[in-house]
């Protein structure tokens, strides 16, 4: 049996009940096997394979917090070090009901291979906890936050590792828990990133990762001919990525006219009134569906069915899996030209493949995404040195990154004869630079 379907094969005995981190070591390995397959020997010597699927150390932690009625709560909170040869590991806090080992496991992964790509010296993790903001009040989500990094605090660290958002996890969240880092360690330190402007956080942040997927989506449309210039949009999601994603891509040109949130999605043929929707999520935390309120001739549709919508570009920032096969096929019947994922791992492999037999430009979200955690380490960076930067050269910084990830996922796929095949691209140049590391420290 070849290395790689060895190495799959463990993982999935090892880690019977994480189908999500299966699918995410699959999709990595499959990209991998024409590397390993020309360093075989040496790979199965240094048990290089088997070192990158094993987390460094994987934390899980009871929380414990009083609800508004007085009565005790008890979540489980997690934090995944999965990979520090490159960096302090370097990942975001995800809070959401269905967060389990195995979604924060695949999550961590992925981090490993985005974080390489972004040239920056930063490792891989993920944390988070099973436990939803959506509807707590301010001082439940407070209570709940001073508990996690009650616990946290211990593991994690500016030099060690630094946390960040992810979904459920923006602005409020991280300042209670920056809040209590600080309060338990005495410690004024970048440990947490996506922190608020009068604490440390970096401008251009809080758009970084939407903004990012854009100045990518741009730049591998230009690589191929076409640009976003008149170009219809569907953008799932209405959370910090997909707010930024359909700003960026309506200021280049294209029209957003979807948007989902987990209950519903909206249609506006005349283009989405982003002013809307971020007073709808970000000022009052609604759901999508008070979005008619604002455009009574927009469309509401309960439940799922974003991807029907006929687009050129299709922008997926919600979920894992969001979009499978049907979805896909859905899409390509319609004539879209690219995908590019916003959110982390939305698309399912058996979509990916048939975008990828069909021609369509497929740009995976460990290359298109990470200009959100691109833009943490350069809050990094500024809490380092104690400065902070303007808006206009962080986003100069941002749009130089996600330009130069297409370079090198470009290079990557050609240089293994794989044209165009993005996947392929970033699986291989994001793991380029963490074996060479990881060789070179020694086991
Ligand atoms: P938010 O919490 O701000 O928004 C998440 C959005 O996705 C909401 O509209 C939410 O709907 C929807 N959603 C979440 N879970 C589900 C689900 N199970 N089914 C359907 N819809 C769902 O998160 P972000 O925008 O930060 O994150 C979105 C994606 O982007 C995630 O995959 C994340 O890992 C990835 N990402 C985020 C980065 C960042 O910097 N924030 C960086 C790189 C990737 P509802 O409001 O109903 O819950
Ligand atoms: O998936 C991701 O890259 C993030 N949620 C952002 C992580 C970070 O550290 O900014």
């Amino acid at each position: 049996m070849s290395y790689v379907d060895e190495v799959i094969e463990k993982v999935i005995a090892k880690n019977p009940s994480e189908p999500e981190f299966h699918q995410a070591v699959k999709e990595v390995l499959e990209s991998l096997r024409v590397v390993v397959e020309a360093n075989e020997e040496k790979y199965r010597k240094e048990a290089v394979l088997e070192r990158l699927v094993e987390p460094d150390r994987q934390i899980k932690f009871r929380v414990p917090w009083v609800d508004d009625n007085g009565n005790i709560q008890v979540n489980t909170g997690y934090r995944v070090q999965f990979n520090n040869s490159i960096g302090p590991y370097k990942g975001g806090l995800r809070f959401r009901d269905n967060v389990n080992l195995g979604i924060i496991k695949f999550l961590g992964f992925e981090q490993i291979f985005k974080n390489s790509l972004t040239g920056l010296p930063i490792g891989g993790g993920k944390g988070g906890s099973d436990f939803d903001p959506k509807g707590k009040s301010d001082r439940e989500v407070m209570a709940f936050c001073k508990s996690f990094m009650t616990e946290l605090y211990r593991h994690i660290g500016a030099d060690v590792d630094v946390p960040a958002g992810d979904i459920g996890v923006g602005g409020r969240e991280i300042g209670f828990l920056y809040g209590q880092y600080k309060r338990i360690t005495g410690l004024y330190e970048g440990v947490l990133t996506g922190k608020g402007l009068s604490y440390g956080g970096s401008l251009a942040r809080t758009e970084a990762t939407g903004y990012g997927l854009l100045y990518f989506t741009d730049e591998m449309l230009k690589q191929n001919g076409q640009t976003l210039q008149g170009k219809t949009v569907v953008v799932s999601g209405a959370g910090n990525v997909a707010i930024y994603a359909t700003e960026k891509a309506t200021q280049l040109g294209g029209k957003v006219v979807a948007l989902s949130d987990s209950t519903g999605w909206i249609y506006d043929a005349e283009g989405i009134d982003l002013k809307a929707v971020k007073e709808i999520k970000e000022v009052n935390r609604a759901r999508l569906s008070e979005y008619t309120k604002y455009r009574p001739n927009a469309k509401y549709t309960e439940g799922k069915g974003i991807w029907s919508v006929k687009c050129d570009v299709a922008l997926p920032c919600a979920t894992q899996n969001e979009l499978d096969i049907e979805d896909a096929k859905m899409l390509v019947a319609n004539g879209v030209i690219a995908v590019a994922e916003g959110a982390n791992m939305p698309t399912t492999i058996e979509a990916t493949q048939y975008f990828q037999e069909n021609g369509v430009l497929f740009a995976p979200g460990k290359a298109a995404n990470a200009g959100g955690v691109a833009t943490s380490a350069l809050e990094m960076s500024q809490n380092s040195e104690r400065l902070s930067w303007t808006f206009e050269e962080v986003d100069a910084k941002l749009k130089d990154i996600m330009v130069n990830i297409f370079a090198k996922l470009s290079d990557a796929a050609e240089r293994y004869n794989a044209k165009g095949n993005y996947v392929l691209g970033a699986n291989i140049a994001g793991f380029e630079k963490v074996v060479d590391a990881m060789l070179a420290q020694g086991v």
